[in-house]
C-alpha cells in the first residue's frame, strides 16, 4: 500500500511515505500513522516522485479513538489519535438523528477519556426537533450540545470558541454537513460537500479521508469520512457501566459493587431508571452494548 501521509514539518506541510520498519511494529495499533499522530520523519526529497520523507515512528498516543467494525465486529480501527475533542456532528433531517447511534459515541469517548460535545446541525430544516427529550438528557448529564444551521448562519460563534485550541474531529455519519461546517469555520479549506439524496435522505460519502486543517489561534480541526455506523471497541463487559455518567453516579448504592445493573437484587441503577432518575433510552443502550459486548466475547473463543 503505498499511501501518502502529510507531515507538518516546521510550519511546512511534507509528503511523506512509511518505512517498512514500522510496520513491523510489536504493537500492531502502531503500525500505521492515524490522523492526530506526532511521528519520526527522515527528510529525504528526491527519491520516488512527490515523496520528500519518511515517516520512521510514530510517538506514543495520549489518546486515540477506536470503534469497530464488520458484521461481528470483529475488526478494530484506530480513528485519530492525539484529540482534545470529538464533535459528533448530526442533522436534525437529511440524515435524522440516531440516539443509539449518538449514545454509543459518546460512551466509547468516556471509556477512551476523549471529550465530546454533541453538534445538532441543520436546525433550519426543523427547529421544532430541538425539543426532543434526549436533547435535554444529554445536556443534563453535562455535554455540550450545539445547534448549528450552516444555512442560516446559526451557532458558529459557540463551536467557534470551542475549537480554537487543541484538535478537534469532526465525526459522525455521511451527509450531516461536517465538511461543510469546516469550511464554514475555515472558508479557505474549501472542502468538498455533497448533496444528500432527496429520496433516501443519506449522504453520498463525499469526504474519503480524514484531513487536518489549522484554524485560527491554534487549533486544528480534522474532517472525517461518514461512517455507515459506529460501535465501540470491545470492552469488558463490566466495563460498560464505567461508559456512563449516570450509571458511574448512581451504582454507589447498588448492594454489590460488581453490579451489572441487568437482573442482580438490590441495583439502586434500574431503581432510578424506574423512578425516571435515569432516562430510559440511555438505559436501554447500555443494557444493548453490553448484550453486544458479551456476544462478542463468546464468538471470540
Ligand atoms: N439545510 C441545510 N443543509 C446543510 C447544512 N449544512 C450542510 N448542509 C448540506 O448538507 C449536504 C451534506 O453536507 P456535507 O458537508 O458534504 O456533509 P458531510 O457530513 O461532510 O458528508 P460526508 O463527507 O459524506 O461524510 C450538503 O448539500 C450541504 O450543503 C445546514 O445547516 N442546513
Ligand atoms: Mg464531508
Ligand atoms: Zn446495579
Amino acid at each position: 500500500m503505498n499511501r501518502f501521509y502529510d507531515v507538518i514539518v516546521d510550519k511546512r506541510w511534507v509528503r511523506c511515505q512509511p518505512k517498512g520498519q514500522i510496520r513491523r511494529h510489536e504493537d500492531a495499533e502502531y503500525r500505521l500513522p492515524v490522523i492526530g499522530d506526532h511521528v519520526v520523519v527522515e527528510l529525504e526529497p528526491g527519491q520516488e516522485r512527490g515523496v520528500e520523507g519518511y515517516v520512521i515512528e510514530i510517538l506514543p498516543r495520549q489518546n486515540r479513538l477506536m470503534r469497530s467494525i464488520g458484521d461481528t465486529r470483529e475488526t478494530e480501527k484506530v480513528m485519530a489519535a492525539n484529540l482534545d475533542r470529538t464533535l459528533i456532528v448530526s442533522a436534525i433531517e437529511r440524515p435524522g438523528l440516531d440516539w443509539s447511534m449518538l449514545d454509543r459515541f459518546l460512551v466509547t469517548c468516556e471509556l477512551l477519556d476523549i471529550s465530546a460535545c454533541i453538534v445538532i446541525n441543520k436546525v433550519d430544516l426543523n427547529p421544532a426537533r430541538l425539543n426532543a427529550k434526549e436533547l435535554t438528557t444529554y445536556q443534563d448529564l453535562g455535554y455540550p450540545v450545539l445547534e448549528t444551521s450552516v444555512k442560516d448562519n446559526l451557532g458558529i460563534g459557540r463551536l467557534q470558541a470551542l475549537v480554537e485550541s487543541g484538535i478537534s474531529l469532526f465525526a459522525g455519519t455521511s451527509g450531516v454537513g461536517k465538511s461543510s461546517l469546516i469550511n464554514w469555520l475555515v472558508p479557505k479549506a474549501k472542502l468538498v460537500t455533497g448533496a444528500v439524496n432527496e429520496r433516501s435522505g443519506s449522504g453520498r460519502h463525499t469526504t474519503t479521508t480524514s484531513v487536518l486543517i489549522p484554524v485560527k489561534g491554534e487549533g486544528y480541526l480534522v474532517d472525517s469520512p461518514g461512517l455507515r455506523d459506529f460501535f465501540p471497541p470491545r470492552v469488558e463487559p463490566d466495563q460498560v457501566r464505567f461508559g456512563y455518567v449516570e450509571i458511574r453516579e448512581a451504582q454507589r448504592d447498588c448492594k454489590f459493587t460488581t453490579c451489572q445493573h441487568l437482573e442482580e437484587p438490590g441495583c439502586a441503577v434500574r431503581e432510578a431508571v424506574r423512578a425516571g432518575d435515569i432516562a430510559a433510552f440511555r438505559y436501554a443502550n447500555y443494557r444493548f452494548i453490553v448484550g453486544d459486548m458479551m456476544q462478542r466475547e463468546r464468538s471470540r473463543y
